[in-house]
């Protein structure tokens, strides 16, 4: 593999370890089908392997939390008490990355921008907020309708599947009465209905 130095195998495989004992089997399946499509991805679309090997192996490494934890972090460390409308959902990414940076010391911002984002999108992504966003929707362990089309999409045009993505999730949102967080409509204005 065409990881930089520093990025060892054995860096790579504690990262993994330390993911793992965080969550149930079937979310850590999940989270290996996310780094092998964000791999493929970042090569395909020329960013840092390693970066996006970090961000999928680490992006949903809040998921498994109490809320308790979420919503003491939330009132401590300054953020928008709004956030305390939503949940787990919308909380294990944007707040998660602080549980990555703080007890796995991945102090990168690029990778925490990628984590904070993949939930929800946003008007302005890097390469990797939109690899990690769109490897998270279509890893091999997916299957909903569309999903097909979503990977042939990702192989032609990054921002197209973006565009699907945001689409979709919005809609099945609706479809279920959920609270629409403000950044999830920022990301649909800006990609879907410019
Ligand atoms: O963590 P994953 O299940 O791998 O995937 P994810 O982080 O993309 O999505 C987690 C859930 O969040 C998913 O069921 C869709 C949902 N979601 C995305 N945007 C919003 C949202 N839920 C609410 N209530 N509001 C949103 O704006
Ligand atoms: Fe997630
Ligand atoms: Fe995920």
């Amino acid at each position: 593999m065409n990881y930089s130095e520093k990025y060892t195998m054995y860096a790579r495989e504690v990262l993994m370890q330390k993911v793992q004992m965080r969550m149930s089997e079937r979310r850590f399946k999940h989270v290996l089908g996310v780094e092998e499509t964000a791999i493929t991805l970042a090569k395909k679309y020329g960013v840092s392997l390693e970066k996006a090997s970090i961000a999928a192996l680490t992006h949903d490494y809040a998921k498994e939390r109490p809320n308790d934890e979420f919503i003491l972090v939330i009132n401590r460390d300054g953020y928008d008490k709004e956030l305390l409308n939503y949940g787990n959902a919308i909380w294990h990414g944007l707040v998660g990355a602080d549980f990555v940076s703080r007890e796995l010391g991945i102090m990168d911002e690029e990778i925490l921008q990628a984590i904070r984002l993949h939930t929800t999108g946003a008007a302005e992504m890097s390469l990797l907020d939109k690899i990690i966003y769109v490897a998270d929707y279509i890893e091999p362990g997916r299957s909903f309708p569309g999903v097909k089309e979503a990977r042939e999409l990702a192989f032609v045009d990054l921002d197209e599947v973006v565009a699907f993505e945001t689409k979709h999730t919005l809609e099945h949102l609706l479809m279920q009465e959920q609270k629409i967080y403000p950044k999830t409509i920022e990301t649909y204005n800006y990609w879907v209905a410019n």
